[in-house]
Formats: C-alpha cells, structure tokens, sequence
C-alpha cells in the first residue's frame, strides 16, 4: 500500500479496517481492504496509510493525537449525488393517492406532483426551507455522508430558484458536509408558463442561467427529459446554453420512458444521466463512450412500484460507471438515508454490494467530476472518511434500517453521531 506521506501529522486513526475503495483490477480485494491500518492527516488532506504499529511509533515520537477506532471499519466519506432536498411541503397526501392506485402521471398532469411542490416552496420563508434541509441533511450526514449534490427546480421562477440555491449554499457553510449545486431549470413548466412553453424554455436557458451562473451559486445544471417533463429539444438548448458558459451537465433521463436523453447526455458529455429505467443498448454505449455515469435512483422506482429496473447487466457490459443516490425528493423518494439505497441498489436492482459501494464513493464523486478529490481513500486526497462498526463493508449494503456508523471525518476534522 501508499507509504509515501505529506509532511507532519496533524492526527493518526489506528487499529481500524480501511475499504480505500481504489479500483482493483480483476476484483480481487475489490474494496481495497487494508487490515488492522492506520490513517494519518495533515490539515483537510490524507497524509499517509499504514501499519498501525507504524503509525503509534511514529505518533509517540512526534506528540501526534492518536483516535483509537476499535477496530472499526474505515471507509471513504459517501457522497450523496442526486438529491432535491431543499423544498416546503410535504406530498403525503399524493401518497395517499398513489396508494389507492391513482398513477404518477395522473397527478402530474392534472396539476399536483412537482407543482403542489412548487407553490408550498414559493410559500416556504428561506428560514422554513433551510431549517427543513437541514433535519434531512443531518439524517445523510449521521450515516457517514461528507459530499451532498442538491438541485433546485422547486422554485421556476428566477426569485425562487435563487432562494432554493442560496440555501443549498448556506446548509454548505453551516454544516462540515460539502455541498454541491445544481440549477434543475426544466424540471416541470410553471402553472403560469401554461401558455407559452417555448418563452419559459427561452429564459430558464438564457436571462434566468446566466443570472444564476454569474452569482456564483450552481456547479451544474440538469433537466427532466421526460414525456410528462420536456423533450429533448426543449433539454438541448438548455444544455446548449449551459455548455456555452461551461457549466456542467446532469440529464433526468429515461424514469419513465426511453426517448433517447441518455444519448442526448452523452452527446454533451453530461457528468451523469440519472434515472435510467428505460435504457436501449445504444444508450448504454454512448453513456460509456461518453464516460457518462449512470446514478441510480432506486428510491424513486421503490416509491413508485415500477417494475422495470434500470438494465444494469447493460450498463456492466458496457462499461459505464455506475453510481446510486437517494434522489431525496417530497414526491418519488422521500428517502434521507443513502445505507437504504444501498441495500435497494443490490435487493431491487442486482448490484452486487461492491457495485453499490463504488456507486456512493468512486462513482459518485466522478458523477460530481470530484473524482481528484474525493471518492477514495488515497494520499493527498481530502480527509472525508466515516467509521462503522461492522464485520466487512457489504454489511453496509445489508442492513434494513441499523445505522452502524460511529463517527464521520469532514476536511480532516472528527464529528460524533450518537448510534
Ligand atoms: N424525477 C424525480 O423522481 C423527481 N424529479 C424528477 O425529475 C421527482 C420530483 C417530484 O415528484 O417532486
Ligand atoms: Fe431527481
């Protein structure tokens, strides 16, 4: 393993388990187990791995601060990649509904779903909506997750999805999770947009982008390529608009039909396509050649009763990466604990428990484009890791509703959750 090291020692974790997460060619040691090791940091970066009888001599000899896992298990910070958790409301009535057999769409077209979403919001003071993401942000956090994506896409209109991204911001500097914006332009059209589909495509790609761009407050942008949504036209100039500006591309593509936004995202060389129910072997291709990662959603497809998984012998056979996220959403996945999607990635979609935990560690930061940065435990990278006390990392994948984790590390810096 790595032995070669950054500077001084600020602290060392030892008698811990690592799953580095580092991909391992052929699948042996596919976690990148490392027993009984060590983890030392300087500032907000992995300093060195080791030996733990290593690490002690050289703590002693240096005044280092020593934290003794008790042989816990050592994993990468998770990175949540697909949430919408900034919004006010709540859609359990539309549950209700959906229970008595009333479809998804139904709802959506005749005025609910997004929409009801959309005028609590509007209604939600910046105070309600930040102290609301915040309780969900905690839920992601207390599991061991240091990187959050939140998308906008509750407000549309500019006043709104500025409000719904300032707070995305601001749950980033209140709390040591990292944050990640995402402006959701297209997500539904507005009540008030009935009328003039084109004029509201028109400003989300134009005025309203830039706007957003040049305050400073979105590292990407995404779209809901869908029949009940926009197409993918209405999805290209979005996309057009935002390469043009060089922000980065996320595409809603194939929940609930294939029109073919997976190639669309491919051909702008979209950091994810997410979704993916519907999936042609084409698709699958171009994703791969794209190096386009597929984030799976199974939350929302749990949530929903749908029977069509994502093709994942597909995407494997392609070679696209995979990542899964707990897409936290009032309407198709109200689900704020990513150990779950975990456990659905494998129960409801055949991800082996590897696949999984590649899926919210290397893949998802790939899926941020923080693939350098986060993602795995590796020298120089950024201190993010979480400890769990289990027996080996599938149990992470195995468990229905436990939450093993004992302490999460953000930028180098210890945080305890009571579990
Ligand atoms: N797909 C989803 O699953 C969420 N958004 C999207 O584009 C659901 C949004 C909602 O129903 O509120
Ligand atoms: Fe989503």
């Amino acid at each position: 393993m790595q032995q070669s090291s950054i500077g001084e020692w600020d602290r060392v974790w030892v008698n811990a388990h690592l799953a580095t997460m580092v991909a391992a060619e052929g699948n042996l040691n596919a976690y990148g187990e490392v027993k009984d090791a060590a983890l030392a940091v300087r500032g907000d970066r992995i300093a060195w791995m080791g030996s733990s009888a290593d690490a002690l001599a050289r703590a002693r000899a240096q005044d280092v601060a020593v934290s003794d896992c008790g042989g816990a298990w050592l994993l990468p910070g998770l990175i949540d990649c697909h949430t919408h958790l900034v919004y006010g409301g709540s859609r359990v009535e539309e549950f209700e509904k959906r229970l008595c057999g009333v479809s998804y769409e139904e709802i959506a077209r005749a005025g609910g779903g997004i929409q009801s979403t959309v005028n609590a919001t509007r209604a939600a003071t910046r105070e309600a909506l930040l102290e609301s993401a915040t309780r969900r942000a905690q839920c992601l956090m207390a599991e061991g997750v240091t990187t959050l994506e939140i998308k906008s896409g509750y407000g549309l209109e500019l006043g709104v999805e500025r409000r719904l991204l300032e707070v995305a911001r601001e749950l980033g500097r209140r709390l040591p999770v990292s944050v990640r914006t995402t402006y959701l332009g297209l997500h539904a059209l507005p009540q008030e947009a009935a009328a003039d589909r084109a004029g509201f495509v028109g400003q989300v790609s134009g005025p309203w982008l830039e706007a957003l761009a040049g305050s400073g407050l979105i590292d990407a942008v995404d779209a809901f390529c869908e029949n009940i949504a926009f197409s993918l036209a209405e999805t290209e100039q979005f996309l057009h608009a935002a390469r043009r500006l060089g922000v980065p591309a996320h595409v809603h593509a194939g929940q609930l039909s294939d029109m073919g936004a997976a190639e669309l995202a491919a051909r702008f060389g979209a950091l994810s396509a997410d979704h993916l129910e519907y999936l042609s072997a084409a698709g699958a291709t171009a994703l791969a050649a794209a190096g386009t990662v597929a984030v799976l959603l199974p939350g929302a497809y749990y949530m929903l009763r749908q029977t069509t998984p994502p093709p994942v012998p597909l995407l494997r056979q392609a070679g696209v990466a995979m990542a899964l996220a707990t897409d936290c959403n009032p309407g198709t996945s109200p689900c704020t604990s990513l150990l779950l999607a975990l456990n659905m990635g494998c129960t409801l979609f055949g991800l082996t428990p590897h696949e999984a935990l590649a899926g919210v560690t290397r893949h998802a930061a790939q899926a941020l484009g923080l693939q350098a940065e986060i993602g795995t435990l590796e020298i120089g990278k950024r201190a993010d890791f979480a400890l769990y006390r289990i027996d080996r990392p599938a149990e992470l994948c195995y468990n229905l509703g436990a939450n093993p984790c004992t302490g999460v590390v953000y930028g180098g810096v210890p945080r305890r959750f009571k579990n």
